[in-house]
């Protein structure tokens, strides 16, 4: 199995690469953002408790998302791989996903980490919000709040995987393709060994 994480702030670029990442190769994509608007969009109950926490730039607590990781874990037993976008998002939620994948004798293989300026994600985001339909992106002070969370909780999921030497910074600014041309060459140096 070859199990990456995509990661970066909010609007780094994580699901934009992602969606060409997974064409490239064929890995499983699980997106807890996605995942939590999915929840919302069926009217579930926890979608109804995620959407508040969302729609403040919070982050949704742990439990709910790693048991949907689980989940997505165990319903996918035949995938070559998964990619992992917006997730782990705590060090709870690393050294859990780790557990979880130690029980199908794999781990992580790589992080990839997207960097880009503040100003750049907090355009992005506004740019995306004008045609996303998505409350977290229309509202400045709700962006600066989910680069607050990253700051403060998030970016400890690098300090984790750092440890074990699996974190390489990619430039996120410019050209989509040229950046996907950097990750899939961090990707392919390790699908070869
Ligand atoms: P996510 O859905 O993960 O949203 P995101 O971080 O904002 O998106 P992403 O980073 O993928 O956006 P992209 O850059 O592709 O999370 C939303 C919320 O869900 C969180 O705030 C939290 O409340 C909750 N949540 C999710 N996972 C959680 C977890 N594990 N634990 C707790 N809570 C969780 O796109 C941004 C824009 O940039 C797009 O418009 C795109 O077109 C543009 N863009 C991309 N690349 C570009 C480039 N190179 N140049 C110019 N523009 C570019």
């Amino acid at each position: 199995m070859f199990n990456l994480i995509l990661f970066g702030p909010p609007g780094s670029g994580k699901g934009t690469q992602s969606e060409k990442l997974i064409a490239r190769y064929g890995l499983k994509h699980l997106s807890t953002g996605d995942l939590l608007r999915s929840e919302i969009a069926n009217q579930t109950a926890l979608g109804l408790a995620a959407k508040s926490l969302m729609d403040k730039g919070q982050l949704v607590p742990d439990e709910v998302v790693i048991g949907m990781i689980d989940a997505a874990l165990v319903n996918n037993p035949k995938a070559r791989g998964f990619l992992f976008d917006g997730f782990p998002r705590t060090k709870a939620q690393s050294v859990a996903l780790d557990e979880l994948l130690q029980k199908k004798g794999a781990e992580i293989n790589v992080v990839l980490a997207l960097d880009v300026t503040e100003d750049e994600l907090i355009k992005r985001l506004l740019n995306r919000g004008l045609t996303s339909g998505r409350s977290d992106d229309t509202k400045e002070d709700v962006i600066r709040a989910r680069i607050v969370e990253y700051h403060n909780k998030t970016s400890t999921v690098a300090d984790h995987y750092s440890k074990f030497g699996k974190v390489v910074l990619i430039k996120g600014e410019g050209n989509v393709d040229e950046i996907f041309d950097a990750l899939g060459t961090e990707i392919d140096k390790r699908l070869d060994k």
